[in-house]
């Protein structure tokens, strides 16, 4: 029997970007965040192609495949609409029972926490400290600095995202 040798492909965290083959960048602006601030004057007065955030993820199995991870690094902008700092969109995922690791690189802000009963909570991310997302809770990442917010994640590679649920719903109870 043949035996082929596996290729593992070079990834290097750089400069606040991972790099490497096959790493996906995507970005969300102002624009994409709609519905979420809740200062509408505010909100409307900014450009929309302001860039909020950008997500570098390595994606090494097709969506849905069982057993592998995802992971990469958030650089979530400094800025504020009206009094409320700039967030993700945040979400659940498709697979509630998924556990996440966020791990902050650089940056200051907070990690909201929501569970579909509404049972919540909101810990800090300073350099250095890691965030344990408990299966089952929507995350929404907050920058209260003046500095990119910039954080390591990785999470199961089957797990989707539902976004569908803050947008119609919101966090409830902040
Ligand atoms: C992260 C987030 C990323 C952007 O990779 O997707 O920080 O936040 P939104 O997805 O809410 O726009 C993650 O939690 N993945 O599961
Ligand atoms: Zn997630």
């Amino acid at each position: 029997m043949e035996h082929k040798k596996i290729v593992i492909p070079s990834l290097s965290f750089f400069q606040d970007e991972l790099k490497g083959e096959g790493v996906v960048k995507s970005r969300r602006t102002l624009g994409e965040l709609a519905g979420i601030f809740e200062n509408q004057d505010a909100y409307s007065q900014l450009p929309l192609d302001q860039l909020a955030y950008e997500v570098y993820s390595y994606l090494p199995e097709r969506e849905g495949t069982p057993g592998g991870l995802y992971f990469g690094i958030t650089q979530l902008y400094p800025g504020k609409v009206g009094d409320e700092y700039f967030m993700t969109k945040g979400h659940f995922h498709t697979i509630l029972d998924t556990g996440e690791v966020y791990y902050c690189l650089s940056g200051h802000g907070y990690m909201l926490l929501e569970s579909p009963e509404g049972d919540w909570s909101l810990q800090e991310m300073t350099p250095g400290e890691a965030v344990y997302v408990p299966k089952r809770y929507a995350h929404r990442s907050i920058n209260i600095g003046d500095t990119p917010l910039v954080t390591f994640f990785v999470f199961r590679g089957d797990a989707g995202h539902d976004y569908g649920t803050i947008e119609t719903k919101g966090y409830r109870n902040l």
